[in-house]
């Protein structure tokens, strides 16, 4: 084992240029001309690619400190000095200098890619490629975009990028040089090489109509076509042009698909680094970060709402939103537009529950719980989803087939600090009252601490949300997908009913029952409530 410094390669001639990303940590494996720092001066931001494969074993710096060429970055332990020179301290330099490249030999040339027709007067918004690396014949080098489409333009040759002519933010010129490629096995550096390659790059055509059916902008491309975005790209593509991410953070995102505009960086004042990204892709992955709402709606084909200047009207501020406050928007946004909802209505009489529960409250408070109203329902309702096993179900989603679920587990809206989130209760059916209390009681606690776990949230089969304590005499609450109906829970109040004989003071709960009309018929659906009613006017039923 050997260890090897990478120091900063020659970065220009600038000096004291800051670090703004570190891209690894102690203990990764890196690869050779793996990127491990990003660097950014006043004009531009640029990778450092490791000089070697290994272990890295000690980061010299942080973000932002400030290096200069042959500044030493990091130490790496590498298996095999003799595989990469064996040096005991290896500048990230040596191999990719302009100086060690440039110049004709016999076995090289070195080819200029030029900006084509077409793609004139447009802005740079990205440079792809740095110095010394080593490209294929289709990579994209740079990033253009106009007011109508983005555009890449792709290098004609395969070989080492020995110049770069152009910068993040200028204005292109047709015909102006874009970097120079030394190939290996390329044509001679002429003239004539120098059309061919204007002229198979030529975007013309598709930068006029960029509604066209074309390629996505992260594809590979062959040199006789630049393919732009499409049109949601181009969206995307503009919006996210006033986003602070560098080069290799963008070029990432394009890969993955992802809008920069959806992300927050983490960066130093707020860039966005490529790890931003990957925790981005791995929340929507594991479900904990929903497709965005508003650019699902659009690409819906519903009319986005317009934006806004409440300014104009009086004195605003501006708040963020909480992750499961946006969460929250996303998922409700989904679930209204994707389940065809039904809601029905009915008020329980729980005169005789609410006799029992305070019968009880003596013994509760020995047990030390508290016994609302809620812990009653959740047992109603298993009881009622055990009794009538039609809710009790998913829709597949191969959309062909229903889940029919044989366990009941039953999930509770809680209003908490940092918004909506629903834990779930397993086995309802299983557990007594006091267990159930228990159960709720440190749920509701966890929930309202932030302690709760993605696996508390998953596995409902049904959820109720009780706005009981709060007032209001019904909604319509918005079913959590993948379950099939939630049960909405107002102000129970005293209320007049008709005996047969005269009119009796009784406690009414107000009940509403929205379910997915796709899983569940109304006729399911009314036998269900009328069940479930029964059962909280009557809670000696849930023995039977
Ligand atoms: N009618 C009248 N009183 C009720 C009631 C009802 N339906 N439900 C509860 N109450 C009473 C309780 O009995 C308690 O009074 P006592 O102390 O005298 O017994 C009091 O209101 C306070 O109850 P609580 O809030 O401590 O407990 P809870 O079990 O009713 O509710 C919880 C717990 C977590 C459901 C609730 O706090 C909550 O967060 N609700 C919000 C849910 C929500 O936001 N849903 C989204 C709506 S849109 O989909």
């Amino acid at each position: 084992m050997t260890k090897q410094i990478v120091s900063v390669p020659d970065i220009g001639g600038a000096e004291g240029v800051e670090i703004i990303e570190i891209a690894i940590a102690v203990g990764d494996q890196v690869e050779q001309d793996q990127d491990i720092v990003t660097l950014e001066t006043d004009k531009a931001t640029m990778d450092i690619p490791c000089s070697v494969g290994g272990t890295v074993s000690e980061l010299m710096v942080s973000v932002g400190s400030k290096v200069s060429q042959g500044d030493a970055l990091i130490a790496v332990d590498i298996e095999n000095a003799a595989a990469t020179g064996g040096e005991s301290d290896s500048s990230a330099s040596a191999e990719v200098t302009p100086a060690a490249v440039a110049g004709d030999t016999a076995s090289t040339s070195q080819i200029p890619v030029l900006i084509p027709d077409g793609a004139e007067d447009a802005d740079v918004i990205e440079v792809c490629v740095k110095v010394g690396d080593e490209v294929e014949e289709g990579d994209s080098l740079i990033v253009l975009e106009t007011d109508k489409a983005s555009m890449e333009i792709p290098t004609s040759a395969s070989g080492t990028v020995v110049s770069i002519a152009i910068k993040q933010g200028d204005k292109t010129v047709v015909g102006g040089e874009v970097a120079v490629i030394e190939s290996a096995t390329g044509a001679p550096s002429t003239a004539e090489n120098r059309a061919a390659t204007v002229k198979t790059a030529a975007p013309a055509a598709v930068v006029e109509s960029p509604s066209a059916t074309v390629e996505p902008s992260n594809s590979s491309m062959n040199a006789s076509s630049i393919p732009v975005t499409s049109n949601a790209s181009v969206v995307a593509a503009s919006q996210s042009k006033d986003v602070y991410a560098g080069p290799a953070a963008r070029k990432f995102a394009r890969e993955m698909g992802i809008d920069l505009t959806l992300l927050k960086g983490t960066g130093d004042r707020g860039r966005i680094i490529k790890g931003d990204i990957k925790a981005y892709v791995k929340d929507v992955m594991t479900g904990q970060q929903a497709s965005p709402a508003v650019p699902s709606l659009s690409g819906a084909g519903i009319p986005p709402i317009p934006a806004v200047d409440f300014a104009q009207f009086g004195d605003i501020d501006v708040l963020p939103m909480s992750k499961i406050k946006k969460l929250t928007a996303a998922n409700m946004s989904r679930n209204w537009l994707n389940i065809p909802h039904v809601t029905q209505f009915d008020d329980a009489d729980i005169t005789d529950l609410e006799d029992f529960r305070k019968g009880l409250k003596a013994e509760a408070e020995k047990r030390g719980v508290k016994l609302t109203p809620l812990p009653f329902l959740l047992k109603a309702c298993a009881a009622a989803l055990v009794a009538e096993p039609s809710f009790n179900v998913s829709l597949h989603h191969d959309g062909e087939h229903i889940v029919q679920k044989h366990y009941v587990n039953i999930g509770v809206a809680v209003d908490s600090p940092v918004g909506l989130v629903v834990p779930v209760i397993r086995d309802v059916d299983k557990k007594g009252l006091w267990e159930l209390s228990a159960e709720f009681m440190a749920i509701i606690d966890k929930a309202r601490n932030g302690k709760l776990t993605s696996a508390d949230m998953q596995g409902g089969c049904f959820t109720i949300s009780s706005l009981g304590a709060i007032g209001g005499q019904g909604f319509t609450p918005i079913v959590n997908a993948p379950e099939v109906a939630i049960l909405g829970v107002s102000k129970a109040e005293i209320k007049p009913k008709w005996n047969g004989s005269e009119f009796e003071p009784r406690n009414m709960l107000p009940l509403s029952l929205s379910y997915d009309h796709r899983a569940v018929n109304g006729g399911d659906a009314g036998r269900f409530f009328t069940y479930l009613n029964r059962v909280i006017a009557d809670v000696r039923r849930l023995l039977l």
